[in-house]
């Protein structure tokens, strides 16, 4: 009898442990071309500060998660339809979100901001009279400018993606866009032909969210005690500047190696440099607050050291003392 007993739970268990297995699986839904938030890379992954801010909750909660990127609209509605169980899409934080989502505590402040290219510049919205603004369909932007079309006189056209948005604003289909301010900010940096000439709108933060009521409110409970302990370690403000500084890396790097003839090596004379800097020479030196030294500097040595294949060790003191060292190879401050 007791065998059988053992026969029989041993015959439940697969199925047990892959129902659980199937029901454990979080499935997060997020933004597409949202660079630098989640957008998909050359090596076809998709990457970014929403992608290694919630990989890091789940290493933290144990949760076991399936992401997918349909765009943000889509987004949103997969989790009010209840395909989807959360939402990690750089979402704003507003009153009339948190009528059907519950989000969690922030992460991330910004603004919403008008962009033209270069050579079209806009100051004021009273520029934008008779012209078409571009906005991806069910954001906060496109919130805002349905409230001030009618004042300023513009018409708006909805994009589903921000590529599609931008490629628009390129075409000359539309006359400006409105997008979050770090997102436009990270294209200028990647060399695209966009220009902020106004300031931009404190319309909310962004944070995760999951439908109102849903079963997966626990979710956020557990994301804002992972978040608090990720601001207290470092670790948030570590994926962000990693985040937001990669499009300022390459270009510098790219426009260093224009000026000289390109991929030219040079011949290091050791495999390791010691380089001193300045230790408080903000943009250029600094410590952030991970107690990391970060900056224009910092980032601008590592990418020459990684591009020529030499090592390098940075020691950080007071300018006046480091002058006084001598067994310094190459100072830089
Ligand atoms: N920040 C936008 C919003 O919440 C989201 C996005 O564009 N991914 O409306």
């Amino acid at each position: 009898m007791k065998k059988k007993i053992l026969a029989f739970l041993l015959f439940l268990f697969p199925l047990f442990s892959l129902g659980y297995a199937n029901a454990d699986t979080i499935k997060i839904v997020s933004d597409t071309a949202y660079a630098p938030f989640e957008f998909k890379d050359t090596d076809q992954t998709y990457k970014g500060i929403d992608v290694d801010i919630i990989n890091k909750v789940a290493e933290i909660k144990g949760w076991n998660i399936q992401m997918s990127y349909p765009g943000f609209d889509a987004a949103v509605n997969a989790v009010q339809a209840g395909q989807a169980d959360a939402i990690m899409a750089g979402m704003t934080k507003t009153k009339e979100r948190e009528n059907v989502f519950t989000m969690s505590d922030t992460y991330y402040d910004t603004k919403v901001v008008i962009a033209t290219t270069k050579s079209n510049k806009i100051t004021k919205y009273e520029e934008l009279s008779g012209k078409t603004v571009g906005v991806k369909n069910g954001t906060a932007a496109q919130r805002f400018l349905e409230s001030i079309k009618d004042k300023y006189g513009f018409t708006i056209k909805t994009f589903d993606t921000g590529d599609l948005m931008n490629n628009s604003l390129s075409t000359g289909a539309v006359n400006a866009i409105m997008d979050d301010k770090p997102v436009i900010e990270y294209a200028i940096n990647q060399g695209q032909d966009l220009s902020i000439n106004m300031d931009g709108e404190a319309v909310g933060s962004f944070a995760f969210g999951v439908k109102k009521g849903s079963k997966y409110e626990y979710l956020v409970t557990e994301f804002n005690e992972a978040l608090a302990q990720m601001k207290k370690d470092g670790s948030l403000d570590q994926i962000i500047n990693k985040g937001t500084n990669s499009s300022k890396t390459s270009s510098q790097v790219t426009s260093l190696t224009s000026t000289t003839s390109a991929g030219q090596k040079a011949t290091p004379v050791k495999s390791k440099y010691v380089i001193a800097s300045d230790s408080s020479f903000a943009p250029f030196v600094f410590q952030n607050s991970s107690n990391q030294y970060t900056g224009i500097d910092m980032d601008l040595i590592k990418a020459i050291a990684e591009d020529q294949a030499f090592e390098i060790e940075i020691i950080t003191q007071d300018l006046t003392l480091l002058l006084t060292q001598f067994n310094l190879v190459k100072l830089m401050v």
